[in-house]
């Protein structure tokens, strides 16, 4: 790695506590930071993983308020279901903690507090919406309108879902209240604010020169952001839910959920290391790397590094790698239309399959553009990578090893030119998948561990073991000594991508991992050793003095990829077992339904706001007409005495009606709203000195009043008592 640190604090997007995890935010920012972190792990760097639940902000009380529960009943429910869902697709985090935390509110409002006693922020007065009936001022997700770009009227003060745009609560046309029927006013309210401008050219220089190396999608982001100029950005809210400001007279305020979440990653630090968290965050010689999807980059590259620098001597992010979003079978995934994969599903869905998941969101990760998650690719990628070459390989040589050499790793007996070769081409594929890795392309560095699996299987069919040991058990050792090399390469390669598949490889070759120093060594670190297991089995061991070493058993280094011998001949392999599973079709075509089914029931709706929206449209006044103009009407009331359908017409009836002063025919187009039965003895209203006209060969005398709403539905119109036929209507 380029600029020498002595250890990396990794961090995570804190995810927001009003929804369960979607494969969304897996491929955004998680899985890569997990690979991330194990790869660091495996090469024996410091490392801290720091995550947790966001769980302030207005959404959240927006979804309090909808259930009829407060926020922190919603908080303390998705924080648990997130938390289980990271641990249990082996995202391992040091910790995962929570923005309502004691240690962080005690933390958050140390940090305004410096920033206000030393004069960083700058207050602003400004008219805000107020709620009357509610008394509270209202945040801009709490007032909702007809969006000025698309016409959509469900637009929230902040954002049209439906067009994507950016709005403020003063575009909006018709802005009203969401918490209720309550007039709004606009009021004066206080607020501080951080004053970005003053950090534009120090951010400049700090981004746009000296991290030249931050990922196209990042660094083009600030660069937009900056050349179009750094407001000062607000950092408290009049709301109810959040940590409240710390300063006297601020009653009813509290900071901006986007102030206090970043300072959660330093909390959570706190809260994991209370002794030395410190040395992770105020020291140069520690490398700062956010995790992150593309919707965050802008507070984590501008505003928190601004926070930072105005507080003092905090570190600040070496890297901010940030991937763009995954679309779930080609459209948006989108929590209010359950258009996701939800993890806590898919684990229940497909226990014990969790590094299908990650595989699949890594080998298909949106790094440099948005991209499309498929069932059918998911399967696929299983069934033909996974399981026919990684899979499929392991297989072949530990059950051949088992059958020829009973299980023992055989002695190199009568080695050719290729053994030497193939292993000697992983090497390249180490080097390629470290400078992947650092680089954060995790994709490309997916391929290469692969690459390892492909050489694998390509040696093991080129060599034939099955064939040569019918005639020269020399030959077989040798080429399944090499083969279990290649095994004990996949066991290390594949550790940061698959970690489950990586723990039962090593079952089966019976080997331990190195994976670090314990983060807590050196401060009062634990004595015992330190052991992450994975389904109950340990699987990671210490550098020094793990049990398994102390068992005689040979534990795998990152730098052992590649190596010509890390299974030495008569080491005792274990049982083999299947690395993965075929996913069948079956199983695919039931998610591929689920998702239809959601897709249908949206689609409905949709149309039924849409027709709910088109009803209410109103036609706009027609131009004047006198008082003599309308007279001349003779509007009546008529009684229909038989009705049947025009022949070869959809629309049409002909109602033979009781006028008062005659029976007469009238032709109307109402077949699509009422069926020639229903029409008998109905008392309606008509226009009775319209000139006739001929209608399908019919004479049609006069014309029923109907009334007709935006969305084409037709009503006849009638007296609100019955009258006689020919009382005249004026
Ligand atoms: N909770 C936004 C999100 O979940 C926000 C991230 C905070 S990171 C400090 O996308
Ligand atoms: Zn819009």
């Amino acid at each position: 790695m380029d600029k020498e640190f002595k250890r990396t604090l990794v961090t995570c997007a804190l995810p927001y506590a009003n929804g369960p995890v979607h494969i969304g935010h897996l491929a955004g920012a998680y899985i890569p930071g997990d690979i991330y972190v194990r790869y660091l792990r495996l090469r024996g760097e410091d490392v801290v993983f720091v995550c947790g639940s966001d769980e302030h902000g207005v959404p959240i009380t927006i979804k309090a308020r909808e259930q009829g529960v407060t926020p922190q009943d919603i908080v303390d429910r998705y924080h648990k279901v997130m938390k289980d869902a990271f641990a249990g697709l082996g995202i391992n985090f040091d910790i995962y903690s929570r923005t309502t935390s004691k240690v962080h509110e005690a933390n958050a409002s140390e940090f305004f507090r410096k920033l206000y006693d030393e004069g960083k922020f700058i207050t602003k007065s400004s008219m805000q919406y107020y709620d009357t009936e509610a008394k509270t001022f209202l945040a801009d997700r709490y007032i909702e309108g007809t969006c000025p770009k698309c016409g959509n009227p469900h637009a929230y003060g902040d954002q049209c879902e439906k067009c994507g745009s950016t709005l403020s609560p003063e575009e909006l046309i018709d802005p009203h209240s969401r918490l209720g029927g309550g007039a709004i006013e606009k009021r004066e309210t206080t607020h501080w604010y951080l004053p970005l401008d003053r950090y534009e050219p120090w951010l400049r220089d700090w981004i746009l020169e000296q991290h030249k190396e931050w990922k196209g999608n990042v660094y083009g982001q600030c660069k937009s952001w900056l050349d179009n100029g750094l407001q000062p950005r607000a950092v408290s809210r009049d709301l109810d839910w959040g940590v409240p400001v710390p300063v006297e007279g601020a009653e009813g305020k509290v900071l901006y959920v986007w102030f206090d979440a970043p300072i959660g990653y330093i909390s959570n630090t706190k809260e994991l290391l209370p002794e030395s968290w410190e040395k992770w965050w105020k020291s140069e010689d520690t490398r700062l790397v956010h995790f992150i999807g593309k919707d965050n980059i802008v507070f984590h590259c501008i505003v928190f590094p601004s926070m930072m620098k105005a507080y003092g001597d905090y570190v600040l992010p070496d890297n901010v790698p940030s991937n763009e979003f995954l679309n779930l079978e080609g459209d948006k995934i989108s929590t209010s239309r359950n258009w996701a994969v939800w993890v806590d599903e898919y684990e229940k869905q497909f226990p014990g399959e969790e590094d299908v998941l990650r595989y699949v969101l890594c080998a298909n990760a949106p790094e440099t553009k948005d991209n499309d998650f498929t069932w059918k690719d998911f399967q696929q990628r299983n069934n033909s990578e996974l399981v026919a070459i990684f899979g499929n390989f392991v297989n072949r040589a530990v059950v051949l090893t088992q059958k020829y050499f009973g299980g023992v790793v055989p002695e190199n007996l009568k080695p050719e030119a290729i053994d030497a070769e193939t292993l000697a081409s992983i090497v390249p594929c180490r080097e390629a998948l470290e400078k992947d890795i650092e680089t954060y392309h995790f994709r490309e560095a997916l391929k290469e561990a692969m690459n390892i699996a492909r050489i694998g299987n390509k040696y093991i069919s080129d060599a034939e073991p099955w064939k040569v040991a019918k005639t020269d058990m020399d030959r077989a050792a040798s080429i399944l000594y090499t083969c279990l090399q290649i095994c004990a390469d996949l066991a290390v390669a594949f550790e940061p991508f698959t970690p489950f598949a990586a723990a039962r490889l090593r079952e089966m070759l019976r080997v331990g991992i190195d994976a670090g120093e314990d983060y807590r060594s050196g401060e009062g670190a634990p004595t015992e050793n330190f052991f992450t297991s994975l389904e109950g089995k340990a699987v990671h061991t210490r550098r020094s003095g793990s049990p398994l070493e102390e068992n005689g058993l040979p534990v795998l280094r990152w730098s052992d990829l590649g190596s010509t011998e890390i299974l030495a001949p008569g080491h005792v392999l274990g049982e083999a077992t299947l690395l993965f599973r075929k996913i069948e079709d079956a199983e695919i075509d039931a998610q591929i339904a689920r998702l239809a089914a959601i897709k249908a029931q949206n689609e409905a709706a949709a149309k039924e706001r849409e027709a709910a929206e088109a009803a209410k449209k109103i036609e706009p006044q027609k131009s004047e007409v006198t008082f003599e103009d309308f007279g001349r009407m003779d509007i009546r009331t008529a009684t229909v005495l038989a009705a049947e359908r025009v022949p070869k017409t959809d629309k049409l009836l002909k109602l033979t009606i009781d006028t008062g002063i005659d029976e007469r025919t009238i032709v109307s187009g109402i077949a699509e709203f009422y069926s020639p039965e229903e029409m008998v003895g109905k008392q309606i209203v008509i226009l009775s000195n319209l000139s006739p006209r001929t209608i399908r060969g019919i004479e049609s005398r006069g014309m029923i009043l109907m009334a007709k709403q935006g969305d084409g539905k037709m009503r006849f119109v009638t007296p609100q008592e019955p009258l006689v036929p020919g009382a005249v209507v004026g």
